[in-house]
């Protein structure tokens, strides 16, 4: 049996919120224009990767990655951004995913910390947009990393300034490179989505909306 729970430590897109959507429909506005077809099955491909990362991988898919200099992607890659800026505008704390408020107030209520580990340099506008950025303990963003998920860093960050053990975190993640920055960081990791893209987790539920403060503490005390 493992110790005890001190912090959970949740990724932000795809787990509290869905700006996955979003994020999918900038990146297919920016990919048609430059003559790409860009599918939701590749979007699940950028989930957790970087904004720079994600655009290259755009770029692969429709062979045109020799196509533009470093200075036009940079160009591509905030174009993206200020569509996806627009589209996060209308957020507001309804839009936080079903089963996520409750889970916090639990995990609150158990006088446990509670982290952020997002490599989105939008993160902070989005907690605020939610109504959450106060609920948070740390919030650790694409500022305060060198490496983006599957790297540890960015978990093994939010742990370091919760002043608390890896081992004795939980880390929710949505994406297959996130899974692996949290079982890199030697966390528990609890997956949202499917079994198959996130079978690295420890334990995976279909939806936010199954996720139970209960339910995922019996997980990690039968490990
Ligand atoms: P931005 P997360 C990630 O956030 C997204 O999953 C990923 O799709 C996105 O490219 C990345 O943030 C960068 O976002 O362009 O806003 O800096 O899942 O780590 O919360
Ligand atoms: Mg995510």
């Amino acid at each position: 049996m493992m110790g005890k729970i001190e912090a959970f430590i949740f990724d932000l897109d795809g787990v509290i919120t869905d700006t996955a959507e979003y994020h999918y429909l900038a990146w297919k506005g920016l990919a048609e224009e430059i003559g790409i077809t860009f599918t939701k099955e590749d979007n699940e491909q950028l989930k957790g990767i970087s904004r720079m990362e994600s655009l290259e991988l755009i770029l692969k898919l429709g062979g045109r990655e020799k196509d533009f200099s470093q200075e036009e992607k940079e160009q591509l890659a905030a174009k993206k951004n200020e569509h996806y800026v627009k589209l996060i505008e209308t957020i507001t704390p309804a839009d936080i995913l079903p089963g996520i408020e409750p889970l916090l107030e639990e995990i609150k209520k158990h006088g446990l910390k509670l982290g952020l580990a997002s490599v989105s340099k939008n993160a902070f506008a989005v907690m605020e947009s939610l109504g959450l950025k106060e609920e948070f303990d740390v919030i650790v963003d694409a500022a305060k990393i060198q490496k983006g998920k599957p790297d540890p860093e960015i978990f093994l960050t939010a742990a370091k300034l919760l002043n608390v053990e890896a081992s004795a975190c939980i880390g929710v993640e949505d994406a297959a490179a996130g899974v692996d920055s949290i079982k890199g960081a030697g966390m528990f990791a609890v997956g949202v989505g499917s079994e198959e893209t996130l079978h690295k987790a420890d334990v995976v539920y279909t939806g936010t909306e199954l996720l139970s403060y209960d339910g995922i503490l019996k997980e990690f005390t039968e490990r």
